[in-house]
């Protein structure tokens, strides 16, 4: 393929190699935190509603339409004096999350309405004026990093309440002063988080497809590498900036704006070699949509337990990290669901989490019972699809050295009966062997078989 004269490329390779990189590929399991003043309404407030068709809670100062009072969008921007958090714990928050088996979070630092949760030097909407006053990013970055994990702090461009952003591209003479005053207050507060939050291992970036911070690719390319200098080891989603062509996430050779691939918001890749080989990880909500606190989940299908273990197996089978959204409520209670959650998940992780951390895709052909992973000469199998006839059977590449492969239920330790099969359409690059499950074993959710193959696959 014709390859393009690009200025505005990379920063870095994207097969970074230092610590926190190979911490990102071993993360496996990930927290997001989206909390802010939209926690007050959660999703429902005076007459206006975030419910429903595309409508996430955290959006609701937009959702205004037709039935929003005139002075909508005033009354939500007054909403931070009514931010008094009163049951707000962030140690609590980060032992659940290390309960449920997170190895890393990302906070909601600031969202789309402007709302800053630490004391900005740069704006005064921020959570200093609110009631409850202490720095609410400085409580979670370090109550997470006693609980030794791993912070990222999610951060939105655009402010839907700045008479200095706009959306277009800045076209007079006032326009354009107004914007460039917009981007020397954006690099300032993103100066201010390193500086103040010395600890965390990276940014998440959001709100970054408007026209106006696309044509500010000169600006974007010397803020990453001056944050960079700045905070060695820090590592960037694909999401913060594009090359002079306007290319997002990829440049237009093809190459990764950044450390991991950003994109999978509330999706999963179908196939492996769809991610090129990148870093990546997926972000999920609970209900279909909505990041902040939703009151009321009645009518949605609300994911499961089950569902989540599915997309986070799918997830490291295929060299990515699952990420998990909480909106807490407007006093800092997570959503009694989310609790339910958060344990399920923790119980199944404390039994099965050495098929989730720190593994990689296997190149061997897919599983209609689960999803393969591997560590060393381990493989595994996350069974989600129990076959009837009680075999799961196990493509084995002919460079496996181990044969008969010895197979145990992971959560029981039984060693399983292992059966030669051959049968196959590929005989020629593999083996099969049939793995016998006995119908004594009960399990209500997802199990793991732990198999030696005496080589990686
Ligand atoms: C953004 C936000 O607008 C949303 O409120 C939430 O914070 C989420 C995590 O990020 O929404 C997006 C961002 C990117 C895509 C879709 C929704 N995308 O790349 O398809």
């Amino acid at each position: 393929t014709e390859q393009k004269e690009v200025m505005y490329g990379p920063l870095v390779s994207a097969k970074r190699t230092d610590a926190n990189m190979e911490a990102f590929r071993n993360y496996g399991l990930g927290q997001f935190i989206h909390w802010g003043v939209y926690a007050i309404p959660g999703n429902e407030w005076e007459g206006v509603s975030a419910r429903g068709g595309a409508a996430a809670s955290e959006w609701i100062r937009s959702w205004g339409g037709a039935n929003a009072p005139k002075d909508w969008t005033k009354t939500y921007d007054n909403l931070y004096k009514s931010f008094s958090v009163k049951d707000f714990d962030a140690k609590k928050w980060a032992k659940q999350a290390k309960d449920m088996g997170a190895k890393y979070m990302i906070f909601t630092t600031k969202h789309h309405d402007g709302f800053a949760l630490w004391p900005t030097k740069y704006s005064d909407y921020n959570i200093s004026k609110t009631p409850y006053k202490k720095d609410i990013v400085k409580e979670v970055v370090d109550a997470y990093a006693a609980e030794g994990i791993d912070v990222y702090l999610y951060f939105s461009v655009l402010e839907w309440n700045n008479p200095d952003y706009m959306g277009k591209v800045p076209q007079t003479t006032e326009e354009k002063k107004r914007f460039d005053k917009f981007l020397a207050y954006t690099r300032n507060q993103l100066l201010e988080l390193l500086d103040n939050y010395p600890t965390i291992k990276g940014l998440w970036f959001d709100g970054t497809w408007d026209a106006s911070w696309k044509a500010a690719y000169d600006f974007t390319y010397k803020l990453e590498k001056e944050m960079r200098e700045k905070h060695p080891g820090l590592v960037i989603g694909s999401r913060f900036r594009n090359d002079e062509y306007g290319a997002r996430h990829f440049d237009s050779n093809g190459n990764l704006l950044g450390d991991y691939e950003q994109g999978w918001e509330r999706k999963m890749p179908k196939e492996y070699e769809w991610l090129d080989g990148n870093d990546w990880d997926a972000v999920m909500t609970i209900p279909p949509n909505g990041w902040g606190y939703m009151k009321d989940w009645s009518g949605l299908y609300t994911k499961t337990t089950d569902d989540i273990l599915d997309m986070l197996l799918n997830s490291v089978s295929m060299n990515g990290n699952f990420v998990l959204n909480f909106g807490p409520d407007g006093e800092g209670n997570m959503h009694p669901r989310e609790d339910k959650i958060a344990k399920e998940l923790g119980d199944w992780m404390k039994v099965n989490g050495e098929a989730v951390y720190g593994v990689r895709h296997t190149d061997l052909p897919l599983s209609k019972y689960g999803y393969y992973t591997q560590k060393g000469d381990d493989l595994y199998l996350t069974v989600f699809n129990r076959p009837v006839n009680g075999i799961v059977r196990i493509a084995v590449p002919k460079a496996a050295t181990q044969v008969p492969v010895e197979a145990i239920l992971l959560s029981t330790k039984v060693t399983l009966e292992v059966k030669h099969a051959d049968i196959g359409l590929d005989l020629d690059k593999n083996t099969y062997y049939d793995v016998m499950v006995p119908n004594s074993f009960s399990s209500s959710r997802a199990f793991v078989i732990k198999m030696k193959l005496g080589t990686p696959v």
